[in-house]
């Protein structure tokens, strides 16, 4: 919906706007481009020339040429968590293996642990520095999952922390309930007791108390089943929520086509996603969500099958998968760069991955993304002279000025 569009509180002019709006323009660019925001939305975006007449906006930001993206979207962050794992990273850089990783206290269930000695206090304060630093880059949502509690308490602790983040910054924070990420170790390896709880306990009190908007698992050889990750999906289904998928990051499992199944929003990772997998995902609806920070820290070797995307159609969005285990990663455009140099995405594909794509894989498609009237106002303002300087830089921060709802 357009809106009425007679006044605006704010406008930016002389600038090039990248909308990401469809259309045959690549990046939607528009070269002197106008936005106007009122009440914290977008009532006009387009050619500067076509600006509607009696805006009477109480303030004029001049651009100077400079490029405004949408506001950036990191669509898949663990970014609650207690600890860190550098010394177990070391570790492995002097030849250490997993086992004795394990054994010596480290691994996941290192973080599970210090997340569970953490109060809320503690998960919000370790988190901060994260978040800033996404912010820093133009970030105006971020998704963050719990998946570091594994018991009822600490779970819903890291998603209220994750909640009480959204208040202390000018960010949209959207929650995904993560408690089929690993086996704690009271379940003393009895998955489908463990899976009983989440299902039975876990997901329908979560979901009671509004903690989580969406819920994810980590279906995997060394984490749960095609099956049990399907029971999982059933309770959210049950509970109202809609459901995404940690997929094909190590091996194929098939699970890529059950997350389409249940018309996940988005599967992730995919590195060993097949032909079948991404036909039922372009059948469904559901982005591929590319994690290139995971894929270099732990040293893959097989990229995610971007032609095969391509082919299908399948949308994708790229995101730092921020976590203390397989991508200590707090900087979306560093993500950029490396979706570009280690799986060839286009410049316009990494754009398209961090706004537009990542807002339809968090399903905020109609209210963030783009630049077009009715979305909320969040722009990131670049001091770059062409798109590709936001991929190609590494290590270094164009932003100049981020706009959150207007402001
Ligand atoms: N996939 C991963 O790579 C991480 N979680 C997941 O589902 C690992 C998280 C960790 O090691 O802490
Ligand atoms: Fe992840």
């Amino acid at each position: 919906m357009g809106g009425e569009t007679a006044t605006c509180d704010r406008l930016w002019t002389n600038a090039r706007l990248a909308t990401l709006a469809a259309g045959d323009r690549p990046y939607g660019r528009i070269d002197n481009g106008a936005i106007a925001a009122r009440n914290g939305r977008i009532v006009y975006a387009g050619p500067r020339a076509d600006l509607p007449a009696g805006l009477s906006p109480r303030e004029t930001i001049d651009c100077g040429g400079r490029w405004i993206t949408p506001g950036l979207i990191d669509c898949h962050t663990h970014l609650v968590y207690a600890g860190n794992r550098a010394r177990e990273f070391e570790m492995r850089l002097e030849g250490a293996t997993y086992a004795e990783i394990a054994h010596a206290g480290g691994g996941i269930l290192s973080t599970v642990a210090a997340t569970r000695a953490a109060s809320e206090d503690d998960l919000v304060r370790s988190a901060l520095p994260r978040l800033d630093a996404l912010i820093a880059e133009g970030v105006t949502t971020v998704e963050i999952k719990s998946g570091y509690g594994l018991d009822l308490a600490t779970e819903r602790r890291q998603l209220a922390a994750a909640r009480r983040l959204a208040q202390m910054r000018p960010i949209d924070v959207t929650t995904t309930f993560l408690g089929a990420h690993a086996l704690p170790p009271e379940a003393e390896g009895d998955k489908a007791a463990y899976i009983d709880l989440v299902c039975r306990e876990l997901i329908p009190a979560i979901a009671a108390e509004g903690l989580a908007d969406a819920v994810d698992g980590f279906c995997e050889t060394i984490a749960f089943s095609a099956n049990e990750i399907a029971r999982v999906f059933e309770a959210a289904r049950a509970a109202g929520l809609p459901v995404k998928l940690h997929a094909e990051q190590l091996s194929n499992s098939g699970c890529a086509s059950l997350a389409a199944r249940y018309q996940a929003l988005s599967a992730d990772h995919l590195e060993y996603l097949d032909e079948p997998g991404a036909a039922a995902m372009a059948d469904s609806g559901t982005v591929a969500v590319l994690l290139p920070g995971a894929y270099y820290f732990i040293r893959e070797t097989q990229a995610p099958p971007v032609d095969l995307l391509r082919r299908y159609k399948v949308p994708i969005a790229v995101a730092t998968d921020c976590n203390p285990g397989t991508s200590p990663l707090s900087s979306l455009l560093l993500a950029m760069n490396m979706a570009a140099t280690l799986f060839r995405l286009t410049v316009e594909e990494c754009l398209a991955g961090v706004t537009r794509e990542a807002a339809r894989a968090l399903g905020q498609l109609s209210e963030v993304g783009t630049l077009e009237p009715g979305k909320w106002c969040n722009l990131a303002i670049w001091d770059i002279g062409d798109p590709a300087e936001l991929v190609y830089h590494i290590g270094f921060n164009p932003l100049c000025t981020r706009v959150w709802r207007g402001r």
